[in-house]
């Protein structure tokens, strides 16, 4: 491809609203322009990036056995309505409707439309098990879209699906695809990690999410020091001995705490450390009040609370609600006293406090010297709270540390939540009709060429690997008004061109600094820059990552170039 007559606008200037290096830098090296908020174009140097991870993907769905189609990403509300989600997504589920009026859903995942296909055409386990997969766009209206292509509104994902009539095939065909992704982000160059997530509301039990390590992620994967255990801290229980101290229990007090309203406030008030109070913090679980008490120094985790109760919206209940219900403000709420409209539910730690301060509920009084059992009861003991760093492991080896991660891949288990609710079922040897069981696997591929930059860049602009680069060689004439320099780098680009090699040949009348400049930044693996040593046939070569250059023959260059780009 020549430069001359290509769409490829670099800038120097880092853009005001992009946060983050990738984000920076795919839209200076001109590889996306955004649209409006959380959309994207991919420009001619970005597609073919875009593209080549697909095609990753692709090659991998393939060998994995998945068969790919094509779905709408229009989709029926009526699809959405007999499993329910038309009405548990809020906003971000984005919908329109038709000329006739009729509603759809945008495609935000198709979960209810592969269901329906398969509901129709099979129904013999024969037939089973099935695996299908598509690459397309999907529609998520992000309220806080940021980041590029990490969190947009519309981004490219291959979704797949498979379709089973027994748990061991689910769980033949899950560790098939976890094999596929692992080969997937390994192609890609990228540093990542498979961690045991959590399901959310789709019910099902296994889920891993595939994370690229990333200190940009949003995502937080709680470690072992020791052992290969990984889970997204979402999920990540906390299995811990905890032991009760041998204090005696001392007599309840209710003390003036004056204008003292967070945990630390009144542990130094008080004068005790964080972990000798209670922390009350009230939720609405599906609308129902639950008071959740955890120790001072830990923090509740609402997917873990969300869970217990197999709810579908867990949220913080707003100051007003909480002064409603327990006549107090959220600096000043405790387990002690509570009406029988709150439901009190507690982490496990909580069971082995002694002598602890909590609210009063009472604006400016705080309980000490509280016990679990004497003073208060609560509906449960469950782990709701954060894994932190320095917990033992789950797995008993070794300790927790944290690491941040971006989702770049998720499979699921997903059981029988769709094909129940959609009466996708097949006959079985029997002749007795099942309940099919069925696996949903995703990849962010837009988000995982974010993912990519972010881990392959350096202070001149993207090192892309080989197997993604939009280019193999970037060929570079600096002074196409020399005669000689222009025909050696047109000869070496018929050449490299004829040898199968993607050369992107910068042919622009621009001096030198901006070709050097624009070429670190864009980033392809092999520069090879045509210079003043063309009357002498001798060209510069530059690999992009480790800097190494060296002056090659042009009756060598296609050997060294081939070389270099095995892989
Ligand atoms: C929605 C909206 C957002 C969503 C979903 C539905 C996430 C939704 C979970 C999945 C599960 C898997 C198949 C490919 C892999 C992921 N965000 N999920 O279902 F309507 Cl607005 O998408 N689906």
């Amino acid at each position: 491809m020549r430069q001359s007559n290509m769409l490829l606008p670099t800038l120097r200037e880092i853009p005001s609203d992009a946060e983050i290096k990738s984000h920076q830098l795919l839209v200076r090296a001109g590889f996306i322009r955004q649209v409006a908020s959380g959309l994207y174009s991919f420009l001619p140097i970005g597609n073919r990036v875009l593209r080549k991870v697909e095609q990753i993907v692709r090659e991998e769905m393939d060998n994995a056995g998945a068969n790919e189609m094509f779905m709408p990403a229009l989709q029926p509300a009526e699809l959405w309505q007999e499993t329910g989600r038309w009405n548990t997504f809020g906003p971000e589920l984005m919908r329109m409707h038709d000329r006739h009026m009729r509603e759809f859903a945008l495609g935000a995942t198709h979960e209810e439309v592969i269901t329906s296909i398969i509901r129709d055409e099979v129904n013999s386990y024969k037939k089973l098990p099935l695996a299908v997969y598509q690459i397309q766009s999907k529609f998520r209206d992000e309220k806080r879209p940021r980041f590029g292509l990490l969190r947009g509104r519309e981004f490219l994902m291959k979704d797949a699906y498979s379709f089973h009539d027994s748990a061991e095939s689910l769980d033949d065909m899950y560790n098939k695809m976890y094999t596929a992704y692992q080969n997937i982000f390994r192609r890609c160059g990228l540093d990542f990690r498979a961690v045991i997530a959590d399901s959310g509301a789709m019910g099902g039990k296994d889920t891993h999410e595939f994370m690229v390590l990333s200190e940009i992620g949003e995502d937080t994967i709680a470690y072992s020091d020791t052992s290969d255990y990984a889970a997204n801290i979402e999920m990540a229980p906390v299995v811990m001995n905890y032991e009760k101290s041998s204090e005696e229990p001392k007599e309840l007090q209710k003390v003036e705490t004056p204008n003292q309203k967070t945990m630390q406030e009144v542990a130094d008030f008080l004068g005790h450390t964080l972990k000798e109070g209670l922390k009350s913090i009230m939720f609405k679980v599906d609308e129902k009040f639950v008071l959740v008490v955890t120790r001072g120094d830990h923090e509740v985790n609402d997917v873990k609370l969300k869970n217990l109760y197999g709810a579908s919206v867990v949220e913080l209940a707003s100051e007003e609600e909480t002064k409603e219900v327990m006549n107090a403000g959220f600096g000043s709420l405790g387990p002690v006293g509570v009406g029988e409209n709150v439901e009190v539910v507690a982490d496990t730690a909580v069971q082995y406090v002694v002598n602890v301060s909590c609210g009063a509920n009472e604006d400016g009084y705080h309980y000490i010297n509280v016990n679990p059992e004497r003073d208060f009861n609560v509906s449960q003991y469950a782990d709701l709270r954060f894994i932190m760093e320095g917990d033992p492991s789950p797995d008993g080896q070794g300790f927790i540390k944290f690491a941040k991660g971006i989702e770049v891949g998720h499979v699921f288990k997903l059981g029988k939540f769709y094909s129940e609710k959609m009466k996708a079922s097949y006959l079985d040897q029997n002749g007795k009709a099942n309940t099919m069981i069925m696996g949903c696997y995703g990849i962010g591929v837009s988000r995982t060429v974010a993912a990519i930059v972010e881990q392959y860049n350096d202070e001149n602009g993207i090192t892309w690997p080989k197997a993604v680069a939009p280019f193999h060689v970037h060929l570079l004439a600096l002074n196409v008004k020399k005669q000689e320099q222009k025909e050696l780098a047109d000869n070496l680009y018929e050449t490299l061109k004829k040898a199968g090699i993607e050369v992107l040949y910068d042919d622009r009348p621009e001096r030198a600094g901006v070709k050097f400049a624009d070429s670190d930044l864009i980033g392809i693996p092999l520069r090879v820059t045509v210079g003043k040593l063309a009357d002498q046939g001798i060209v510069e070569v530059k690999d992009r990552q480790s800097g190494e250059q060296q002056e090659v023959h042009e009756t060598e260059i296609l050997n060294f170039v081939q070389s270099f780009l095995q892989p």
